[in-house]
């Protein structure tokens, strides 16, 4: 018979174009080559590898699903497998592209004026202007609709005030998309880092997603011109729609994480031998790694169908969140195991598993914390709005 490869026991690569295949490989290599030595160091000192960008840029792989501009126009499927090989790196890589792509790229692309696609866009895709996506406010992110930051008009500007909170990139942003609720409704603003009156603060002492930057932002009467608005949309369908995009690829990038996390412990058990035997030959360390598996396996196919609907403009925001809630709860749960399957091993950044662990505790609240995508599977099955 036959042996299977342990980390696709269901041979989902067949599924897969050999174009897309490529392209992950690609991705592969540059996290294997380029970012595990560096991001190890990197999240013991709570430092972002900007060194990275221009890299993760040649790749194509900011602003990757978007047509023209300077991005590749891959399919979801592509954008899927590019944030999963990253996560197996490190959620910070993943983020970094995720909100660079799907929060700042898409709604420019989707929402913004031609003037403002042909500034920023290819700018963006090359890496050489980082953006960061201000929704989430201090008094409580899981609630959009109760925002508090106010844009006014005035003659042909507007006057913005208030703050977010815990803002992805906020401290090496060059612009950031900001949403604010003005008198027609939410709107969305491309904020520049030199405006008066706007200033993103480093939020410190995190234990998690540390080689990431999380910051506030604060607005202070700045004065954003008209022109700097995203024109084409209205209301908190434009942010939320965003949130689409981005948690697509969130399903996807906690399956690297997984599979590393797996790979580790499936290494460490084969050579460790305990009480005159390698731990992997042991009942209960063989049931932990086949229930890794199976929900790896399954979460690869929800996240693998999800692309195949998207491309087909299918996709519905309940189906994200399934996947979102699944595969995110998946690789927590896993990360976890195996930290404790690797003893006091698992504790040191020398292995991934802690690492992964303690980075998916931001993954799960993130982009709808878990009780959110649960309600939103609720409400899909009974009508009701639980919120
Ligand atoms: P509701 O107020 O009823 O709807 C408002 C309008 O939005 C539309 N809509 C959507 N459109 C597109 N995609 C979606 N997923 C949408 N969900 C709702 C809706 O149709 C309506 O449109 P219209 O035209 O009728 O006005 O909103 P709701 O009741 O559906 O939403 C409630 C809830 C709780 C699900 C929503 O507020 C929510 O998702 N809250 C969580 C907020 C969140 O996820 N924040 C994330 C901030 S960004 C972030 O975390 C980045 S981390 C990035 C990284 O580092 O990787
Ligand atoms: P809250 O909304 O206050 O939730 C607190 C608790 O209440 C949670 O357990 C939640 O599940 C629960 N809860 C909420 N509603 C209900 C309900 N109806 N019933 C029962 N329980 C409920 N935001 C951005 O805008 N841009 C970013 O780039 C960004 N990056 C981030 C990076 C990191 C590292 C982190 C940690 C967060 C980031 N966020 C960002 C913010 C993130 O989206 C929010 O943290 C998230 O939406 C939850 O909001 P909150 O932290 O205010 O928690």
């Amino acid at each position: 018979m036959r042996s299977l490869d342990p980390l696709d026991l269901y041979e989902i690569d067949d599924l897969l174009s050999d174009e897309e295949r490529m392209i992950r490989d690609a991705v592969a290599r540059f996290v294997d080559e380029k970012a595990l030595p560096l991001i190890p160091k990197c999240f013991d000192e709570a430092r972002f590898p900007a060194e990275l960008i221009p890299e993760i840029a040649d790749l194509g792989l900011l602003g990757s699903s978007l047509e023209g501009y300077g991005c590749a126009g891959l399919n979801a499927t592509s954008y899927g497998l590019i944030c999963q090989e990253l996560e197996r790196g490190d959620s910070g890589l993943r983020s970094f592209v995720s909100v660079q792509s799907s929060l700042c790229m898409y709604p420019i692309h989707a929402f913004g004026s031609e003037e403002q696609k042909e500034r920023w866009l290819p700018e963006m895709a090359a890496g050489r202007v980082i953006g960061c996506f201000g929704l989430t406010e201090p008094h409580g992110g899981s609630d959009p609709s109760n925002m508090k930051t106010r844009a006014r008009k005035d003659g042909d500007d507007w006057i913005l005030n208030g703050a977010k909170m815990w803002i992805t990139n906020g401290n090496i942003a060059d612009i950031a998309i900001v949403w604010a609720q003005t008198d027609d409704g939410v709107q969305g603003f491309i904020v520049e880092k030199d405006f008066d009156g706007y200033e993103a603060r480093e939020i410190h002492a995190k234990m998690s997603l540390r080689a990431s930057i999380t910051s506030e932002l604060y607005f202070d009467n700045v004065r954003v011109p008209d022109a700097n608005r995203l024109p084409n949309v209205k209301g908190l369908k434009g942010p939320l729609s965003c949130l689409n995009q981005a948690r697509y690829g969130i399903t996807w990038g906690p399956i690297g994480a997984a599979t590393a996390c797996l790979k580790e412990a499936l290494d460490y058990c084969g050579e460790r031998e305990l009480f005159g035997r390698p731990v992997s030959a042991t009942q209960s360390a063989q049931v932990k790694l086949a229930d890794m598996a199976r929900r790896i396996t399954s979460a690869k196919l929800l996240s693998w169908r999800l692309g195949r609907l998207k491309d087909e403009g299918k996709l519905h925001p309940s189906q994200v969140s399934l996947a979102k809630w699944n595969n995110v709860r998946m690789a927590l749960d896993i990360a976890r195991e195996c930290r404790d399957l690797l003893g006091g091993s698992g504790i040191t950044l020398e292995y991934s598993a802690i690492r992964h662990a303690l980075n998916l505790e931001s993954v799960i609240t993130y982009e709808g914390t878990e009780t959110v995508h649960q309600l939103v599977i609720g409400r899909e099955l009974t009508g009701h709005n639980a919120f």
